[in-house]
């Protein structure tokens, strides 16, 4: 039991130490990747147009409802500084996902809710 431990100790060890040498790689590769999706991960708001950004146009894609995940290709969203792109929202409330199908056209508000774009509202467009 006491050696396996010790194992476990060494090899957490090891891992760090192996993290820690992929880190500078990791680094380069960041900085060289393509940047199309950057606003995605620093989950910056803009306050001044949030307010009066309204909704935004997309189209449904895919559909997760046992994760409450939505894949939307939408069109720009000034609010995040974001171009027209397809990815993947969650939603605010799963029951949300009941009344769509993929190639519905929407319109909707996202936000970003504990580092996770989330969409707020939706509504389909006839
Ligand atoms: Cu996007």
């Amino acid at each position: 039991m006491i050696d396996y431990q010790r194992k476990g100790r060494d090899m957490t060890r090891n891992s760090n130490l192996i993290a820690l040498l992929f880190l500078g790689a990791g680094l380069a590769f960041q900085a060289s990747a393509d940047d199309s999706h950057k606003h995605h991960a620093t989950n910056e708001v803009k306050p001044a147009a949030a307010a009066s950004a309204g909704l935004t146009e997309g189209e449904v894609r895919k559909i997760d409802k046992a994760a409450g995940k939505v894949t939307i290709k939408h069109g720009p969203m000034p609010k995040f500084d974001m171009p027209a792109m397809t990815m993947v929202y969650r939603v605010k409330d799963k029951a949300m996902l009941d009344q769509l199908k993929p190639g519905d056209k929407i319109k909707f508000d996202a936000d970003g809710v504990g580092g996770e774009f989330t969409v707020l509202r939706l509504e389909k467009v006839k």
